[in-house]
């Protein structure tokens, strides 16, 4: 609970009606996607200027308070979960494109800026915005800047952090950094841009971005191949690699696939069933790009790699193969599944896997494993489905051992626990297996230079 001398002065700062208390939007803001945490904060603010947002952080500095930043709230790690009693910090008014221009092809705009928005913003004009992945329609660019966020584009285009070009925040101390300003090429130093880009949180509340636009891509075709084992997925990785600039290379397992006909009523490829799919984007300037991509179909056939297979005809047959892989995640909430995010090595995968496989099937049986993913970038999307004989807390408990024997696998394999959704309060207890001791401690340590009082985001990343 918050004193009245509190509230009154962040009525002052943000106006009464940008001041939240009520029991239903106290839940509706302090969760994400995780169903693990109950949502407990003391207000919701919703400032309306990068000045708004810098008067919360003083007064939460002068009066021991904690504040979680808050986006679209579509992270799967608790990032912006507010468990504790904190003031969540919502830039939902932060929704402005302040700035466009065409010579730099780059955009200014609001962090509360819904990632649709942006990409359509750019469509409109004649740009690309790249980063892309499920629900752009709903998560903030502040948010994907937080998080870094990835997708489905990363071999093409990388991750959120190559487009964003210029960032204005307010750290933790309650001080305004407006940083590399729209630059392309800036060596002065230390770029505090990055350090932003990823922390979620833990470090400032990005207020305002610059982001670098693209030429939009031809038309593309997208293939999908059903694959007899998962070794045989990066065969065809290889060689289709070599000869093509992939804009993506997904897999999913024939169970993901059986989940996602059944409940989203999606039709499937073609009739074979296939241990795994890898579903294939690629622009088709011209003709002989699609006569290579036949070529090396057929290579992959007679090597033995590939079952059977379809390519695109239409632009409404791309979307509708898209949604077989981009409507899993949506698919699996049904199970409350507990997500792992993970990466290693392309390389080193089909070993991984088989390791992963035979730990999860010989230690939890009664456990079933959805695996699907970004293998093009060695991103792994491993959701264990509760079992209904369990409850949430029993289930959560037990994947929480899984994560840790994931996790000194990843630390054999140098992998990452988390590719791509961030550590938040879900994976932190797992971040030693990724980050050296001495890592972790430099991390904290940069921690309190930017946010000396720790009233950023409390608990999430590491205690
Ligand atoms: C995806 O690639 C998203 O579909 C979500 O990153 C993955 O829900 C997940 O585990
Ligand atoms: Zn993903």
């Amino acid at each position: 609970m918050l004193s009245e001398q509190i509230i009154s002065r962040l009525t002052k700062i943000v106006g009464a009606e940008r001041l939240l208390l009520e029991a239903g939007e106290l839940q509706h803001f302090g969760v994400d996607r995780t169903t693990i945490w109950r949502a407990n904060p003391s207000a919701v603010v919703l400032p309306g200027t990068i000045e708004e947002v810098q008067q919360v952080v003083l007064l939460a500095n002068e009066c021991n308070l904690a504040i979680v930043p808050s986006g679209g709230r579509t992270g799967l790690s608790g990032g912006a979960v507010a468990k504790d009693g904190e003031i969540v910090v919502a830039m939902d008014r932060l929704n402005q494109m302040l700035d466009f221009n065409p010579i730099d092809r780059c955009v200014s705009l609001g962090a509360g800026v819904i990632t649709a928005q942006l990409q359509d913003f750019a469509a409109e004009r004649g740009l690309f915005y790249p980063v892309d992945f499920a629900s752009t329609g709903s998560s903030q660019i502040g948010g994907n800047i937080a998080t870094n966020a990835g997708g489905i584009n990363v071999i093409r285009y990388g991750m959120t952090r190559e487009w964003v070009i210029g960032l204005k925040v307010v750290n933790g101390a309650g001080e305004i950094l407006n940083l590399n300003r729209g630059l392309v090429k800036n060596n002065t130093g230390y770029d505090f841009r990055h350090l932003f880009i990823g922390s979620e949180g833990t470090l400032g509340l990005i207020c305002e971005a610059t982001i670098q636009l693209t030429r939009p891509p031809a038309a593309s075709t997208v293939l999908v191949l059903g694959i007899d084992n998962f070794p045989a997925i990066l065969d065809v990785l290889r060689v289709f690699s070599a000869e093509i600039d992939l804009s993506a290379f997904e897999f999913f397992s024939q169970a993901a696939l059986d989940k996602v006909t059944e409940h989203q009523g999606h039709v499937k490829p073609f009739e074979t069933r296939t241990p795994f799919y890898a579903l294939l984007e690629f622009e088709t300037a011209n003709e002989s790009v699609l006569e290579s991509a036949m070529a090396l179909f057929e290579t992959c056939v007679e090597e033995g790699w590939v079952l059977d297979g379809v390519l695109s005809q239409s632009l409404a047959q791309a979307k509708a193969l898209w949604k077989l892989r981009e409507d899993i995640s949506e698919t699996l909430w049904h199970w409350q599944p507990y997500k792992n995010d993970i990466s290693v090595r392309v390389s080193r995968m089909p070993d991984f896997l088989r390791e992963v496989d035979e730990l999860v099937a010989g230690r939890y049986p009664d456990f079933e494993v959805i695996w699907y993913g970004h293998i093009g970038d060695g991103n792994l999307h491993l959701n264990i489905l509760r079992p209904e004989t369990l409850s949430n807390e029993e289930f959560v408990a037990k994947c929480g051992s899984v994560s840790a024997e994931i996790g000194q696998l990843l630390a054999k394999y140098e992998g990452s626990i988390s590719a791509e959704h961030g550590v938040g309060l879900l994976k932190k207890d797992y971040l030693h297996y990724s980050r050296s001791p001495l890592e972790i401690k430099l991390m904290r340590e940069i921690k309190k230079v930017f946010d000396p009082n720790l009233i950023l985001n409390p608990g999430k990343l590491f205690d």
